[in-house]
């Protein structure tokens, strides 16, 4: 039996609209995400911590090693499957997942089954304070440690499967010493762009296979450090007719007093090509709505797939549209943003494209950047070119963002670049391969300043952690 857990009580309200509420669990407050341990409530001193691949509680004080401490110390995310629900990321890299109700630390291969058995919804536990963890798919079974083991059983209401089955979220033993991610969990092709005062930040959602995600989620923050999630904000099977999987690369535009977020998605009817479309909402973080009901370039339409749309405004109020993978092509939107002269569409290809334009002005210089090789290659780099019209001509100036391997960085692309308010200050969003043990289907978000030489290059940028 496969479905979804129900934890209203704990929820945001932006996620109540799409859960069943459920009167026979009790309400625990939303954990904090990031860096924690899992302390047994009835074995104190005990911690879940993995071994040879296998979850267990065992004793972790002050005195141990570094690895017992690492192995101790988790990465609290919003749930591969929901992010109402929660998953623990090992350092690592691996996941807590039960597999024949054991729990073990196993690699996130993106599948459905993977995502739901590396998801666990929280429920008051026995003391205040203190959680449980069910099942995301198998709701009626619990995390419980049984012989210092760490298994999913059947729900009791005895004292002491009560027991067994309470933790209490501690410090990390492992304290981080990193920034790490710009938010916690698996998200890509971070769209971050600021309207007014406040940032927000619109990604891939990231964690499947074939980077599947049906749907987008948005952030937002007024300092770049502490995030607000707003929840889903477009749900490609419900809210789209022509497209229900493939939620990639989006980019968020504000125009006529409204807010357009471009998207690409794949046909709900099994032909595997992807359609950019484009949805309104009246606010930044949704709901949106598909402006179109067809998409608004249809696969096959243009040289390389309809993908990674970014919208750029020109000081004149004029907005292009530009996408593409493998080829680069732009276009002036018509005023209503929802439509185009095909006319006038240009390629504008540089040497290395790959995908993932994105283009500002600064100084009157019109900067188009893009990525480079695939986004599952270590090698993945972000490149720009600068021109002095938003079609171009434009001359390649170089790589400025790649890999950094002493610090076990890769795949670093996929980017946007914001400046902060009435300033000079500008920061560049980008994906990289979670680390420690991410890959092209499995990355996370970072954020570093950009900056420029005097005569308007870009200097290369150093990705830290
Ligand atoms: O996230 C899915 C795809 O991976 C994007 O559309 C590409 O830019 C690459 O990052």
């Amino acid at each position: 039996m496969r479905h979804r857990g129900r934890v209203l009580a704990l929820l945001p309200a932006l996620f109540a609209a799409t859960l069943q509420p459920s009167p026979a669990r009790a309400a625990a407050a939303p954990l904090p995400t990031g860096a924690h341990s899992l302390e047994s409530l009835n074995f104190p001193g005990r911690y879940v911590r993995q071994a040879d691949g296998l979850a267990g509680i065992a004793p972790v004080t002050s005195a141990s090693g570094a690895q017992d401490k690492k192995d101790a110390t988790f990465t609290v995310i919003p749930g591969l499957a929901s992010p109402a629900c929660y998953s623990f990321q090992a350092t690592n890299g691996l996941f807590l997942r039960h597999r024949d109700w054991r729990v073990r630390l196993e690699a996130n291969t993106g599948t459905p089954t993977f995502r739901q058995d590396a998801t666990f919804c929280p429920t008051e536990g026995s003391t205040t304070g203190s959680v449980t963890f069910t099942s995301y798919n198998y709701p009626d079974r619990r995390l419980r440690h049984r012989d210092f083991g760490l298994w999913l059983d059947p729900n009791e209401s005895t004292a002491q499967f009560k027991a067994d089955s309470t933790f209490r979220l501690t410090e990390p033993w492992s304290p981080k010493t990193t920034k790490g991610p710009l938010i916690p969990g698996l998200y890509a092709d971070p769209h971050l762009t600021r309207f007014g005062g406040t940032y927000y930040l619109y990604p891939t959602t990231d964690g499947y296979a074939s980077w599947a995600s049906p749907s987008y989620q948005a952030f937002s923050s007024t300092d770049l450090v502490h995030w607000t999630a707003h929840g889903t904000i477009l749900d490609l099977g419900p809210d789209v007719s022509w497209a229900d999987n493939s939620a990639w690369a989006p980019a968020v535009v504000a125009k006529n007093g409204r807010y357009y977020l471009y998207f690409s998605g794949g046909a709900a009817t099994g032909d595997t090509g992807k359609h950019l479309g484009v949805a309104v909402s009246d606010s930044p973080t949704g709901p949106f709505h598909d402006a179109l009901g067809k998409p608004l370039i249809r696969s096959g339409s243009y040289a390389g797939q309809a993908i990674d749309p970014m919208v750029f405004t020109d000081t004149d109020g004029r907005s292009y549209l530009y996408w593409g993978n493998g080829s680069a092509h732009v276009v002036p939107l018509n005023a209503d943003m929802t439509s185009f002269d095909p006319a006038a569409v240009r390629t504008i290809t540089p040497s290395g494209y790959r995908e993932a334009s994105f283009v500002f002005e600064r100084n009157g210089v019109y900067y188009f950047m893009w990525s480079e090789n695939d986004t599952r290659d270590e090698n993945y780099q972000v490149a720009y070119a600068t021109g002095t019209s938003p079609l171009g001509p434009f001359t390649r100036r170089g790589v400025i963002l790649q890999k950094r391997l002493e610090d076990g960085i890769k795949g670093t692309g996929h980017h946007s670049v914001v400046k902060a308010p009435d300033s000079d200050t500008w920061y560049i969003a980008y994906h990289r391969f979670a680390v420690p043990a991410g890959n092209g289907t499995n990355r996370e978000v970072a954020l570093d300043r950009l900056t420029f030489a005097a005569d308007g290059s870009i200097n290369p940028v150093v990705p830290t952690l």
